[in-house]
């Protein structure tokens, strides 16, 4: 037995050295949990003429159709509760003159489902930074879209039928039942708005426990 020791001892050395040479884990460390797709929520979402979407201060979708055709974006979300949403909403009108087509006053509207329940509603607050003809601008509000932003002295948001926003076929297509189109008090004047709201879930926990250690900080902020 004495005479092998010499190799017992370096066949541990080996292995060892084998052992650091491992690559990376791949696939987490045990007891980790990981967001799956049973985790995520589905957000339906329609707006004339176009709109940017923050959750919890992060951009989370933006319309990549300007203009025409009125179209719904659908995406995923992995939502964390509380979630603050914060919308800016854009009619198409002339930053110059208000009109669209050169002398036609066009009319906005924003709609919004989550699979989770929240809808767009008279819950919502609002505030317009561009209106016109004539033409008036507001600045717009540092760190609107941050969960932290105070909007208690915002309007509550104004809701108005189909029949007045008159949605386009998209519209239709996807489900947006219990859901309101929402606009300021001005759905015609008022061209690019702010919208937020708060969705509470008392006692809700991340079934996850997984943090992105990407840094997205990036991306654009308005
Ligand atoms: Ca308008
Ligand atoms: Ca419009």
């Amino acid at each position: 037995m004495k005479k092998f020791a010499p190799y017992l001892i370096g066949a541990l050395i080996g292995a060892a050295a084998l052992a650091v040479a491992q690559p990376p884990r791949r696939g987490g460390q045990p007891g980790i949990v990981k967001p799956e797709m049973s985790d995520i929520i589905q957000a339906n979402i329609y707006a004339d003429n176009w709109f940017a979407m923050y959750i919890n201060g992060k951009l989370v979708a933006v319309d990549p159709i300007d203009f025409l055709p009125h179209n719904v974006v659908n995406v995923n979300i992995l939502p964390e509760y509380p979630m603050t949403i914060a919308i800016i909403a854009k009619d198409n009108a002339d930053p110059k003159t208000g009109f669209e087509y050169g002398d036609h006053v066009g009319d906005g509207g924003f709609v919004l489902k989550f699979s989770d329940g929240t809808v767009t509603d008279a819950k919502w607050k609002v505030k317009t930074i561009f209106s016109g003809p004539p033409v008036k601008n507001e600045p717009i509000p540092a760190g609107w879209f941050l969960p932290s932003f105070d909007d208690s002295k915002w309007e509550s948001a104004t809701e108005f039928t189909n029949e007045r926003v008159n949605p386009k076929k998209p519209y239709y297509d996807y489900n947006f039942e219990g859901a309101k189109f929402i606009w300021s008090r001005d759905l015609d004047l008022d061209n690019t708005i702010l919208l937020r709201t708060k969705i509470e879930k008392p006692g809700w926990k991340a079934r996850w426990t997984t943090k992105p250690d990407l840094d997205i900080s990036g991306a654009p902020l308005r």
